[in-house]
This record gives C-alpha cells, sequence and structure tokens, in this order.
C-alpha cells in the first residue's frame, strides 16, 4: 500500500531527533538523538491495512537504541556495556520478568522532551505499520515514584499526541494506567491529581502483575473514573483466570478487555464477551514471548475468532516483544495460516472497538474498505 512508501525517509528520520530537539526548551543543548532503530529495514508487507491500535504501553515502545540515546542524553549510567547485553535480557520466563526490565529501563525518562521523544518515535513507526488510530496507555505512577512529576510524563506524551494527526496521519487518546500491584488508595490520589491537572486522559486502565491483584482492590478507582466521565478498560485473563475478566465486566463496568484470552477457559464466559460483542484486545507476540501461550502455533486466537469473540490485534509493548502491530499481523499470516479475510475482520473490530468519534471510526472503516483487500 502507498502508506509504506510515504512513511519511510524524511518522517522517520526526524522523529526523535530535529523535530524534537527544535521544539524543546532547551533546543540548544539537548543533543539530537539518533534515528529510530531499524526503520529501514522494516519489512514492507503485500497488505499494511488500516487499523486502530488499542493495547499499547507508551513506555513499552523504548527500543534499546532510544534507551542508550536517552541515558546518554541525561548522563544516566545504564546497568548494560552495550545494545547487544541490553538485547541479551529480552528473555522472559512470565509477565514479572519482563516488568523488571520494562520499570528498570524507564529510569532513562527524565524529562518532558525524553517523554515527547519517545511518544514521537512510537507514531513514526506505527504510521508504518499501518496504525491510523492509537489509545496509548501511560503509567505515571512508574514515573511518579521515580520523582518524575505527573506534568512532566503527561506533558511530555500529550504534546505529541495533541499533533498525531497533523504530522503521522494517526489520532490519538491517552489512557491513564494504575499499576495493580500498587494499593487502590495510590491510583485514586493519581486519579484525583490528572482530573485536578485537566489532564487530556480520555480513559483509565489497569496493568501490571495480575495475579493477586484481582478486579475487586480497584472497585472505588473505576467508579471514581466513571463518575468522572472517563472510559474504563483493565487487563484481565493474560496470566490471571477466567474470574478476572468477569469481576471486570461486573464490578469495574470495563468497556474492553486487555488480553482476555484466559476467557476460553470458561465457555459461559465466551458466550457472554460474545452476546455483548465485548472487545478484546489481544496481543499474540506478547503472549509467545511472555510465555502466557508456549507457541504463536498454539495460540488461541483462531479459535477466538471461529467463536465469534470481538478479537483486535495489537503490539502491547513492541519494543520488548518482537514487533509491532503489522510484525503481529504477519506473523499470524505465516505461522497460524491466518486468512487475510479475519485480518481485515480483526482490523475492522479494532476500528469499531475504540474510543474515536463515530465520524473518525466511519472514515477509517472506509478507509479500511478502499484497502482492495
Ligand atoms: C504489560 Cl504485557 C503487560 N501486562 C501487564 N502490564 C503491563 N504493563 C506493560 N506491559
Ligand atoms: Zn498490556
Amino acid at each position: 500500500m502507498e502508506t509504506n512508501d510515504a512513511g519511510t525517509g524524511t518522517g522517520t528520520e526526524t522523529a526523535a531527533g530535529t523535530d524534537a530537539a527544535a521544539t524543546g526548551p532547551d533546543s540548544g543543548e539537548a543533543p539530537e538523538l539518533t534515528e529510530a532503530p531499524e526503520l529501514a529495514e522494516i519489512p514492507v508487507e503485500a497488505h499494511i491495512l488500516p487499523v486502530a491500535e488499542l493495547h499499547l504501553h507508551i513506555e513499552g515502545t523504548l527500543e534499546p537504541e532510544l534507551i542508550f540515546a536517552l541515558a546518554e542524553r541525561n548522563g544516566i549510567k545504564l546497568p548494560y556495556a552495550d545494545l547487544d547485553e541490553l538485547r541479551s535480557r529480552y528473555e522472559f520466563t512470565d509477565l514479572q520478568s519482563f516488568l523488571d526490565l520494562y520499570y528498570a529501563n524507564m529510569a532513562v525518562l527524565r524529562t518532558e522532551q525524553d517523554f515527547a521523544d519517545m511518544t514521537r518515535a512510537y507514531l513514526s513507526r506505527a504510521a508504518l505499520a499501518g496504525v491510523r488510530h492509537a489509545e496509548i496507555m501511560l503509567d505515571p505512577q512508574a514515573h511518579l515514584s521515580r520523582g518524575v512529576s505527573l506534568e512532566t510524563c503527561v506533558n511530555g506524551v500529550a504534546s505529541v499526541l495533541a499533533g498525531s494527526q497533523e504530522e503521522f496521519g494517526i489520532s490519538t487518546l491517552l489512557i491513564a494506567a494504575f499499576l495493580r500491584d500498587l494499593s487502590e488508595d495510590s491510583a485514586l490520589e493519581v486519579l484525583e491529581q490528572l482530573l485536578a491537572l485537566d489532564a487530556p486522559i480520555a480513559g483509565i486502565g489497569l496493568d501490571s502483575a495480575e495475579v493477586g491483584n484481582p478486579p475487586a482492590k480497584f472497585q472505588r478507582l473505576f467508579a471514581r473514573a466513571k463518575d468522572a466521565g472517563l472510559h474504563r478498560i483493565a487487563h484481565a485473563g493474560e496470566e490471571g483466570p477466567p474470574s478476572y475478566i468477569i469481576d471486570a465486566l461486573d464490578l469495574l463496568d470495563v468497556e474492553r478487555i486487555d488480553h482476555g484470552i484466559r476467557c476460553m477457559e470458561d465457555p459461559d464466559l465466551v458466550e457472554r464477551l460474545v452476546d455483548e460483542l465485548m472487545p478484546l484486545t489481544v496481543c499474540p507476540l506478547s503472549n509467545v514471548r511472555l510465555r502466557a501461550v508456549d507457541t504463536l502455533a498454539e495460540h488461541p486466537l483462531p479459535a477466538m475468532l471461529a467463536a465469534g469473540l470481538n478479537v483486535s490485534v495489537n503490539s502491547d509493548d513492541p519494543a520488548y516483544f518482537g514487533g509491532y502491530v503489522d510484525d503481529n499481523f504477519a506473523q499470524l499470516k505465516s505461522v497460524i495460516g491466518l486468512s487475510e479475510f479475519d485480518c481485515v475482520r480483526m482490523a475492522a473490530n479494532s476500528i469499531r472497538s475504540s474510543f474515536a468519534t463515530d465520524e473518525r471510526k466511519a472514515e477509517l472503516l472506509a478507509e479500511l474498505a478502499a484497502s482492495g483487500v
């Protein structure tokens, strides 16, 4: 598709470097960052579909090269000698083993410009993947605990999202995700601060270590978010049991489930999710890398589609899990033999399940229909 050609080259090269440095408050001092990694080598798929990315942690888009570039700019000494040593840590045994590295690498994010550069790098890469609308999670508590203010992380990301449609052709929304291994009081405090700041968030999410931190722990948080007119999503059924999905629906009144793959263990729940058209934001490469499933060939996605579930394909933490949305689709096609029809169906699901305006959804669905697949 044309978007591939249009996306490579100049827009990409300036993404993490020139633009960001030129617009930052101290543009004279901030050294330019290196080009976003390996963009020139990204394989151009025969059919890159226009999609909405609904499950994406912005901190999970920090590529190793950007981690090193930001560390250098901020004078931070990393506990890895070089890129290869960092990359050698990307062998995960479960969710927690990933989260340990994910939180550790956030140490390089100190200034608004760091958050802006990370966001710009994601959007430039996502545009190549066919992403036309993105709902982006940010983990404010993971930054507050390091002494980085709410304003710094939110403004850094939001300043780039504000111009994402003009700059990258991607409409965006920001979602504040809360760490479920911390207390509900901590989450409530941060939510109140976000509301007091009038932060441009469209909704809240729930992420981090799932097992042992069930939805019941966050009922007041989600009630407050609903009261404030915010959308509500939660990770459930990634590592946790099907009962966590049920509780996210019943106790948190969520509008989407992130992951949800373990619903397949409970036929009554599957029937309910189908009846309610409940969106499940599935992340196949993430599930393989975190060992929620043994291999991509054994991923439940085909069974979920066959059951009539409202599933979409998402990248979760693409810098850590081996690829962006296009990579997820490409591997689903090559490894599972997923049909073009199913890919289009999931692209349409992603658009319909987004919190975009009806106008934007109609525009993207028309674009999908016209994509010639
Ligand atoms: C996450 Cl894959 C995943 N699961 C739960 N929490 C997360 N935070 C970032 N990625
Ligand atoms: Zn996730």
